[in-house]
């Protein structure tokens, strides 16, 4: 195997697995942001360009870490098993969603694979995975927790408690900052005038790498290292990947109305991660253009019929909307059970058939 000597060795099975799942994210976001514009699903959001990002990092840990994400990480879920149909199951928010269709699309979440549910309030997850490090201290687990962020994230008070405490109280976890320049329009000329995300975590007293986020093989490197450094010293790290959104920030966005199209346009080919990812597996005799094709068909194909099933799948009934959160539920709720319910008797065509009641 053809290796170049800053990385660290990758066998020729996670190397594939990794080309597999980058692609996958990437066919993944292409028809889910169509099935949005298709008034299929009410929202989206993608990880164009931090397809490396997702998938390197997640390769680099193991199953036993705790991820704490932001919202653009759907490739470390990915990496971890969940299927195309469990994406799609929440997206369209039917029955067989584990969040039972409570919350918008991109909220995933899994219990099995160590993944908190996405939660879109920016660096609330932050202090979150200060504190979950700190019971694996306490428990002395071989493992740690990774905690996704983009720069704008780091403009929050959130994230300073958190760096400082787990700083002070020697925890071992991985603050991921994915530095993708923009933080929806604000670009990070006006989001902070320290030179990145990196230098915070040195002045919060912990170690810090930065990184080249659209090269794989430098982010699996890089979090291989931070995770045992993590947990061989019992200490937090920062890492900081430079990258690019190359999508809009979300369906709700149209990012060409603050940044030039030939900008978008030159990450989106020139500096793509998994074009460059893929010139590696070539070099090595790994890949050629008939297994590409095969994998985006498949991959496509596969897709498209976790959709159709997704659609089919009825609605969770009203009365979830009312449970899981407290013990007993209390007398504003069931009121307003109560109004839901004379609301859709009074205007049956305004709710779609499928939801039972
Ligand atoms: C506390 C809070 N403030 C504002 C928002 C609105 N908001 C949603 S995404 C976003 C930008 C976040 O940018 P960044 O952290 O850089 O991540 P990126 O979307 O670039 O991946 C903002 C301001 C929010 N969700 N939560």
């Amino acid at each position: 195997m053809t290796m170049d000597k800053q990385y660290l060795a990758v066998s020729k099975e996670v190397a594939l697995k990794m080309y597999n799942d980058m692609v996958t994210l990437q066919v993944m976001d292409t028809i889910f942001y169509e099935a949005q514009r298709q008034g299929r699903i009410s929202f989206y959001l993608t990880s164009i360009g931090e397809e490396a990002i997702n998938i390197a990092s997640a390769a680099a840990l193991s199953l036993d870490d705790i991820v704490l994400p932001q919202y653009r990480e759907p490739g470390v879920l990915l990496w971890r098993g969940f299927t195309l149909q469990e994406f799609a199951n929440q997206c369209f928010g039917n029955k067989s969603d584990y969040g039972k269709g409570r919350q918008m699309p991109i909220h995933y979440g899994s219990n099995q694979l160590n993944y908190f549910t996405v939660s879109s309030p920016i660096a609330t997850q932050l202090p979150h995975a200060a504190g979950a490090a700190y019971s694996l201290k306490m428990e002395k687990k071989n493992a740690c927790v990774i905690t996704y962020f983009g720069d704008g994230g780091t403009s929050e008070g959130d994230f300073h408690a958190a760096l400082n405490f787990a700083a002070v109280m020697e925890v071992p976890v991985i603050f991921f900052c994915r530095n993708n320049g923009w933080a929806i329009s604000t670009p990070t000329t006006e989001q902070f005038r320290s030179d990145g995300a990196v230098i915070r975590g040195q002045a919060y007293g912990m170690r810090s790498i930065r990184v080249d986020g659209n090269d794989a093989l430098a982010v699996y490197s890089a979090v291989h290292a931070a995770r045992e450094m993590a947990i061989s010293e019992c200490r937090p790290i920062l890492v900081e990947a430079l990258t690019y959104r190359v999508g809009h920030h979300s369906t709700s966005d149209d990012s060409t109305k603050y940044r030039p199209i030939h900008e978008i346009e030159h990450w989106r080919t020139a500096r793509d991660p998994i074009s460059r990812y893929r010139k590696w597996i070539e070099r090595n005799g790994w890949w050629c253009d008939a297994t590409e094709s095969e994998l985006r068909s498949q991959v496509r194909k596969e897709l498209l019929q976790a959709i159709q099933v997704a659609e089919r799948v009825e609605k969770p009934p009203l009365s979830d909307l009312f449970t899981d959160v407290y013990d007993r539920v209390p007398s504003n709720l069931i009121e307003q059970e109560k109004s839901l319910r004379e609301t859709v008797k009074k205007h049956p065509g305004d709710y779609p058939p499928d939801v039972p009641v």
